[in-house]
């Protein structure tokens, strides 16, 4: 069955307002409810893993590969009309993938405009220019776009809404100043963070984010599955996460072709 999403219109000026200001656009009905719950029928038969150091995600990958639905969607007008005015370059799909968890799990908050980005041997920066983004000529260029698709109810606090430190895309300070190597984290509570807020969501709703933003989600702890789908969107010339690699054939040592 194909999806027919319910809503076509490219982002208004008032939701570019509040994309632009709030790091994310709340797009309620994206999708019926029917069609939700087809998508999430028709994903639980693909192939999935268990996220490595976080056991209680479960990762379906790849949806665009495994089903011409979800390639529609992810190439349909009524997306593009989400990205188009958040990004103003040519781009690229870079990931499609539906998370499922139940009770009793987490995802901690990540991202965020100026937190500490440490890659490789001792080496550590305070931008990660992967999901930088500015503003000119009237228009907002962004490196990294999320559009989240929720699948099933995420009504109340402890069904795990998705949650987010206000401002955080625009930060210039790091929030997490001193990331704890131990990988210990503070609970995701208004004590801990001052700014946290979180956002309901029925099956249906989408979420249009700002990766810049940091976000995650409050723990989960009603019964019952949580499911959503995300497909990311970059600039066309965007690419992996890969340092070149010098014993390549194609390259020599001064990375000429
Ligand atoms: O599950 C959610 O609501 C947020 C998902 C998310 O942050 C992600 O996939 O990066």
């Amino acid at each position: 069955m194909s999806l027919t999403p319910q809503r076509t219109e490219p982002l208004s000026h008032e939701e570019l307002y509040l994309f632009d200001t709030m790091g994310f656009v709340k797009i309620p009905n994206f999708l019926s409810r029917a069609d939700a719950e087809s998508c999430r029928t028709e994903l639980l038969d693909f192939p999935s893993r268990l996220m490595e150091g976080r056991g209680d995600k479960e990762r379906f990958d790849d949806l665009v590969v495994r089903s011409k639905n979800f390639r529609d969607l992810a190439e349909s007008e009524a997306m593009r009309g989400f990205v188009d005015p958040v990004v103003n370059q040519p781009y690229r799909l870079i990931e499609s993938y539906a998370l499922r968890r139940e009770s009793q799990s987490v995802f901690y908050l990540h991202n965020g405009n100026s937190e500490v980005l440490t890659y490789g041997e001792g080496r550590s920066v305070q931008r990660n220019m992967s999901f930088s983004h500015t503003f000119h000529d009237g228009k907002l260029f962004c490196m990294f776009i999320k559009v989240l698709v929720y699948l099933t109810d995420v009504r109340e606090p402890d069904d795990g809404p998705f949650c987010y430190l206000q401002g955080s895309h625009k930060a210039n300070y790091p929030w997490f100043a001193d990331p704890d190597s131990s990988g210990r984290a503070p609970a995701l509570t208004k004590e801990n963070f001052p700014s946290l807020d979180h956002v309901r969501a029925e099956a249906g709703d989408a979420i249009v984010l700002n990766e810049a933003l940091l976000h995650g989600t409050l723990p989960k702890e009603s019964q019952g599955e949580r499911i959503l789908m995300a497909f990311s969107y970059a600039p066309a010339f965007v690419t992996d996460w890969k340092e070149i690699d010098l014993r390549s054939p194609s390259i020599d040592k001064l990375g000429h072709y």
